[in-house]
């Protein structure tokens, strides 16, 4: 078993430090560039999402969140196929893998909330289970600048009850922020967590906006529910 592989199955995540050489993680974030000036405008909301201002309801024009990337570009159709990310999923999920879509998250300072605390699994909605995303920085990313945390060993107490407000979010946070662990990391990295662990970022404090991709691999073959099958069928352990 490989060390991440080691890592991920007791503590719920890993990293592949300098996965991409800095060359390639200068061109995903100069492919993210073109796409959100000439794809992404012309896309349905589904799949370019902007951002809602805290203070108020009228929507900007800056992009927060595109899902689907690989159905409207090759740059993206090819990265999601990377046999250093399949290598990877395969090892973790422990045999043969589906990849998933493409997706852009963006924080902007002032403007998009930090992500709350919460599991992947009810997006999913797999029967078992079972899935890794893993997540691409294309910025720096300190504290400051609002990275991941991890909540070690949190995947091990299954589907946790998520409280519905428009996105995934636990219903009891407590306790929660004092167990997370801290995950800088550069451009080139990545992160990897199971659908059970709990995860969150801190609030972008650097002024400057924070970009990540994420990409989600399945056990080859899963049962996909609609949620509310999912729901009934996963009785949340708290
Ligand atoms: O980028 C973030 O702040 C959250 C990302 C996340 O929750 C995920 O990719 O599962």
């Amino acid at each position: 078993m490989s060390s991440q592989s080691n890592q991920f199955q007791l503590e719920g995540f890993t990293s592949a430090p300098s996965l991409f050489t800095p060359g390639e993680a200068t061109t995903m974030r100069e492919n993210v560039e073109r796409y959100l000036k000439d794809v992404a405008p012309g896309l349905a909301k589904t799949d370019a999402i902007t951002a809602r201002p805290q203070s108020g309801e009228e929507l900007t024009d800056q992009f927060v969140f595109l899902s689907r990337m690989d159905l409207h570009d090759s740059f993206f159709e090819t990265l999601k196929q990377d046999s250093r990310l399949s290598d990877l999923a395969r090892d973790l999920l422990g045999g043969e893998v589906e990849v998933q879509h493409v997706q852009f998250l963006d924080i902007i300072p002032g403007i998009s909330r930090p992500t709350p605390p919460h599991q992947d699994a009810q997006f999913f909605a797999l029967n078992p289970s079972h899935a890794v995303t893993f997540w691409i920085p294309l910025s720096e990313m300190t504290v400051e600048h609002g990275c991941l945390h991890y909540v070690p060993g949190s995947h091990w107490n299954g589907y946790l009850a998520h409280a519905d407000t428009g996105s995934l979010r636990l219903k009891d946070e407590r306790g929660c922020r004092d167990r997370g662990l801290a995950m800088p990391v550069k451009p080139g990295d990545l992160l990897a967590h199971h659908c059970f662990t709990i995860h969150y970022s801190a609030e972008n404090l650097s002024g400057l906006s924070r970009w990540a991709l994420a990409i989600h691999f399945y056990p080859k073959g899963s049962e996909r529910l609609n949620e509310r099958e999912w729901m009934h069928r996963n009785k949340p352990a708290a």
